[in-house]
């Protein structure tokens, strides 16, 4: 057990920078091409417009032990791939037992959720919005607006990121452009 220094980072609500950023992630088209329903187009822009940047987190890395709580900032840039809006990787916990926390910064987002027996569920954010993730749930966050989406994240540092599992069944849902809006759907390709 580490006794950890108390410590304060300030959060730019716009952009999601964050004072203290121990550690920052960008993912890339390239990081993701897989997981957009039409690759042939995912695979498209990345040839003719380059290797765009779909999100980037800033986070304060704390010791992985029980009781220890990480948190950062996740922007998502608006835009869309083949109809599909912008999104992150999203994740099962690899403790499935453990939950989170999101608080909408800025922009409109959603929030995509199912369990691995078969529920679904899709949140609303906007600045303001505190959404509970609770255990068993994997979450994916949308920008279903025309500005950066941005939030505040916070959970246990036991979680861990399990990937694998949605990159290898994708998520039940997609999250299209349709009429000008935003439109959940099934996902035909869900394994
Ligand atoms: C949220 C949290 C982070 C996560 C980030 C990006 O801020 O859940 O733990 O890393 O979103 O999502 P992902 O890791 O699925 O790409
Ligand atoms: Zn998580």
């Amino acid at each position: 057990m580490t006794l950890t220094a108390p410590s304060k980072t300030e959060v730019d609500f716009a952009s999601g920078a964050l004072s203290r950023a121990d550690y920052s992630i960008q993912r890339r088209l390239s990081d993701m091409t897989a997981m957009y329903a039409d690759r042939d187009e995912a695979a498209r822009i990345l040839a003719q417009e380059g290797d765009r940047l779909i999100y980037e987190v800033q986070g304060v890395e704390l010791p992985v032990e029980e009781g220890q709580i990480p948190h950062c900032t996740t922007r998502i840039l608006p835009g869309a791939i083949g109809g599909e809006f912008h999104m992150t990787k999203g994740h099962y916990h690899a403790r499935r037992e453990q939950g989170e926390v999101y608080f909408g910064l800025a922009g409109r987002g959603l929030l995509l959720l199912q369990t691995e027996d078969g529920a679904t569920s899709e949140i609303e954010m906007v600045a303001g919005s505190a959404a509970y993730v609770p255990p068993y749930w994997a979450h994916r966050t949308v920008n279903i607006g025309a500005e950066d989406f941005v939030f505040f994240s916070v959970w246990e540092a036991r979680a861990g990121h399990d990937y694998g599992t949605i990159e290898r069944d994708g998520f039940r849902k997609l999250v299209l452009l349709r009429e000008g809006r935003a439109a959940v759907v099934d996902n035909p390709r869900y394994a």
